[in-house]
């Protein structure tokens, strides 16, 4: 699939399908949602194996992805309050499995991993390896500040590509694609409309 876009870069990889904008029209309501999730389950700075805290600022809705000195895991309960995550809000799942039909997949999301980006958070490279099912796609959308999305192989050490991330800009990820590599490089500082940071939905089939 190779897209020409609103900015002027082009991407193609199997499997990876660049939606640009698709969620830009329901910005608001999707802004509004990540505030209600955030009011019951706030964002964090998890830990990690390494001893490290992540600089991308998480929380979550539905099954949820946690980190934490032992290691990465999906959990049903925000281990902040013991009680369970707050549920996928309808706004969610709607724009998720639009995303993923028009990319041609079939999907229906049970977690939503909310990463929200301060200038300066970064995210290695790292694969999505915790979930049960991979014939799910994954499908990332992008809000606020844009980001440098890095995309490399089935091995840490293969070349990366770079692409930019804006506002509304959905990501649907599957097949062949679905254990490549991934990162974001460092946020740089910026203004935009919803506040001065970047927010990643990831939703995943995680059971
Ligand atoms: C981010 N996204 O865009 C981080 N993972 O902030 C991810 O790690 C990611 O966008 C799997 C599939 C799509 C993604
Ligand atoms: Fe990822």
């Amino acid at each position: 699939m190779t897209q020409p876009d609103l900015f002027g870069e082009s991407f193609a990889r199997d499997g990876v399908a660049i939606l640009r904008g698709f969620a830009r029209a329901d910005d608001v309501a999707l802004v509004a949602a990540i505030d209600a999730i955030a009011a019951v389950a706030p964002f964090r700075h998890m830990s990690v194996p390494g001893g490290g805290r992540m600089s991308v600022a998480m929380t979550n809705a539905g099954t949820g992805w946690v980190a934490d000195t032992r290691g990465y895991r999906y959990s049903p309960v925000d281990p902040l309050s013991g009680r369970d995550w707050p549920d996928l809000p309808p706004v969610f799942v709607d724009l998720a499995e639009r995303a993923a039909r028009v990319a041609g997949f079939e999907f229906l999301p049970d977690g939503c991993l909310i990463n929200r980006y301060e200038p300066g958070a970064k995210m290695g490279l790292h694969q999505d390896i915790n979930e049960g099912d991979y014939s799910a796609p994954i499908v990332s959308v992008s809000l606020g500040l844009p980001a440098t999305f890095q995309f490399g192989g089935l091995k840490r050490s293969d070349p990366v590509e770079k692409i930019g991330l804006h506002h509304g800009d959905v990501v649907v990820w599957g097949g062949p694609a679905r254990k490549a590599f991934h990162g974001v490089l460092t946020l740089k500082a910026g203004h935009h409309a919803i506040g001065g940071h970047r927010y990643n939905l990831t939703f995943r089939k995680v059971l």
